[in-house]
């Protein structure tokens, strides 16, 4: 068996000779997060990559995200390292009930967030982060608009804006597992502690927050925030990054459950082996490509942000 150290070496090679870059979602482990070139959220990591000289990109994250890199730089060979890193949020909602819904709705435009399929982005209006959701529902003139696939982020939203909204009963189980038990237990074992919440969790959780925010988000404002204790109500791959980059603060998980199991699947080992064999090659035929494309880009056009 090989040592980690040859495994990184070859890694190291084979990036040079594929000419690739390596991309790590926030959520993902410490080892892959500490050899890539970039670590951030989905659609941050996807525009950086596309905006460099890279043949490969091997995307350390869930399938929704390597084909938001591929929407992004069709030109570029785009890699997940472990096919098996799909999205459960994403696959609550298709491109069939999606128009299905529509046709329900026929006035209403489609809003969608980036945590979706290529297929559900090219069926829609407009895309969104969790950063910029109410900025770019409340920039529709429609009062009514159809919200998908995340349910309590469209409940956070409706907060904020006086459209309505019509939600789909999607949601990300790591989330929905934090209850507001589990936040009062560790609120009360840490008593000066802020707590931040990824807008994915549920209402009675956000309702305890200190912070709502993306991933983007909570790194900021642990950075900015005077307060030397955090609570992270978010994917717990997150409390990696925040501690390497805040090592005079204390960060507690909001519940040790919050582990995205599909986020772990990625290793040093699969990486090394992607850019060996250029596998799993996630190719996002040019006509869906072209209409997510379109989605991506009408929120980008608004200049509203993406991070916060
Ligand atoms: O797009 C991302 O990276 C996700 C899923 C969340 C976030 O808040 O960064």
């Amino acid at each position: 068996m090989e040592s980690r150290e040859e495994i990184l070496k070859e890694i190291e090679e084979l990036k040079h000779r594929r000419n690739a870059i390596i991309l790590a979602h926030n959520y993902q482990i410490g080892e892959i997060q500490d050899i890539a070139d970039l670590v951030g959220d989905s659609l941050e990591l996807s525009r950086k990559a596309a905006a460099t000289d890279a043949d490969t990109i091997v995307f350390c994250g869930v399938l929704f995200m390597a084909e938001t890199a591929a929407i992004l730089s069709p030109e570029k060979n785009v890699l997940l390292p472990d096919l098996k890193a799909g999205c459960p949020l994403a696959d609550m909602i298709s491109r069939e009930t999606l128009k299905m819904l529509r046709e329900d709705h026929p006035q209403a435009p489609v809003v969608t967030y980036v945590n979706s399929s290529a297929e559900v982005k090219a069926e829609s209006d407009i895309c969104c982060t969790s950063a910029n959701a109410v900025k770019v529902v409340n920039s529709l003139p429609q009062e009514k608009i159809i919200f998908v696939p995340d349910r309590n982020l469209g409940h956070w939203v409706a907060r904020s804006t006086d459209k309505e909204l019509i939600l789909w009963e999607g949601f990300c189980p790591t989330h929905e597992v934090l209850r507001k038990e589990d936040v009062l237990k560790v609120k009360k074992a840490h008593p000066q502690a802020k707590f931040v919440a990824h807008p994915e969790c549920l209402e009675e959780v956000l309702d305890l927050a200190d912070q709502v925010a993306s991933t983007s988000g909570i790194l900021s404002f642990a950075r900015e925030t005077s307060a030397k204790e955090l609570i992270i109500g978010t994917e717990n791959g997150m409390l990696y990054r925040l501690r390497k980059e805040n090592p005079d603060k204390k960060f507690y998980p909001a519940s040790e459950k919050m582990v995205c199991p599909n986020m772990k699947y990625h290793t040093l080992e699969k990486v090394r082996d992607s850019l060996k064999e250029m596998v799993h090659l996630i190719k996002v035929p040019e006509e869906i490509r072209a209409e997510a494309y379109e989605s991506i880009n009408r929120m980008l056009e608004l200049k509203v942000g993406s991070k916060d």
